[in-house]
């Protein structure tokens, strides 16, 4: 089956070959996949540490050996270096990862190590950034697939029929008392240290990265959304729930989610990707096979 090219609503992409900062969509037989990727640098910071990307290839062996790639990072680490973690991460994974041997999976993985060593080093090499991290969480879906890779804690959710769930878990102190059973949900969400991360890429040259054993089968109908916690500290679960059910496309939920963080203060920075797996015609194809992307023509 071969994916067609439809048409790119809005692209500010400042990154190469790679963008941020936009809207596509592409047609196969079963399901088109349409995305948003946005970032704000809310109403307080002068500086945007948030970095995101969103890359669909139109080298159609290169979409089919490793399909779509969203990435969220929120930097951390003095004036400006926070800018300058998120950035390589999102470079070095984007990169590593479609470039990279090997099964889907393992490319992620490797990709988030060479991301971690090269903040590691950058970092290492200029007093102004040492010390510098960065939260990182990706989702690649390769067909039905959806591979996952997480440090931090920025945050995946699935929008499946309906019901939103969180696909990763934050790395965090309060999550750690959660855990732990010393604090509940609601109290983490107001905790003093809510934003003190336990894990980050390029503040240990060891990274304990987290990966589902396996990936999620994808199913048409779904939506990921990808966040900084610039949203997800600002924003309720079932308020997140309720935009994407009620929003048609990923740009206006992308567009309402910012607007409501900014509305409660906007102190952070905040980033949203927003993935789409929509029925290209919905009565005809609902229970039709998914259909891997092979071929694009732009
Ligand atoms: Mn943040």
């Amino acid at each position: 089956m071969f994916g067609r090219y439809l048409s790119r609503l809005r692209r500010g992409g400042k990154n190469g070959g790679l963008a941020s900062g936009f809207q596509q969509e592409r047609v196969t037989s079963a399901f088109e996949v349409v995305a948003s990727l946005r970032t704000d640098p809310g109403c307080m910071r002068d500086v945007n540490e948030d970095s995101g990307c969103h890359v669909h290839p139109g080298d159609p062996h290169l979409l089919g050996e490793r399909g779509i790639l969203t990435v969220v990072a929120d930097g951390m680490g003095g004036h400006a270096a926070g800018e300058v973690a998120s950035r390589i991460a999102i470079e070095t994974i984007s990169r590593s990862y479609y470039y990279g041997s090997g099964e889907p999976s393992a490319a992620l993985r490797r990709a988030f190590m060479e991301a971690n060593r090269r903040i590691c080093e950058v970092a290492a090499g200029a007093d102004n950034l040492r010390g510098m991290g960065t939260t990182c969480t990706a989702l690649a879906l390769c067909g039905e697939r959806a591979f996952i890779a997480h440090v931090g804690d920025s945050r995946l959710y699935l929008l499946r029929n309906g019901r939103l769930y969180l696909l990763t878990e934050d790395h965090s102190i309060v999550m750690e008392m959660v855990r732990r059973g010393t604090l509940s949900r609601e109290e983490a969400r107001h905790h003093a240290d809510r934003n003190v991360i336990t894990r980050a890429l390029g503040t240990n040259s060891n990274v304990d990265i987290y990966m589902p054993a396996s990936p999620l089968t994808v199913r048409i109908g779904d939506i990921f959304m990808l966040c900084s916690d610039g949203l997800h500290d600002l924003v309720e679960d079932r308020e997140l729930e309720q935009i994407l059910v009620m929003t048609s496309t990923p740009y206006e939920a992308s567009e309402r989610l910012i607007a409501l963080a900014r509305a409660r203060g906007g102190y952070d920075n905040i980033t949203i990707g927003v993935v789409k797996l929509r029925p290209v015609n919905r009565s005809a194809t609902e229970r039709a096979p998914v259909t891997r992307e092979t071929e694009a023509v732009e």
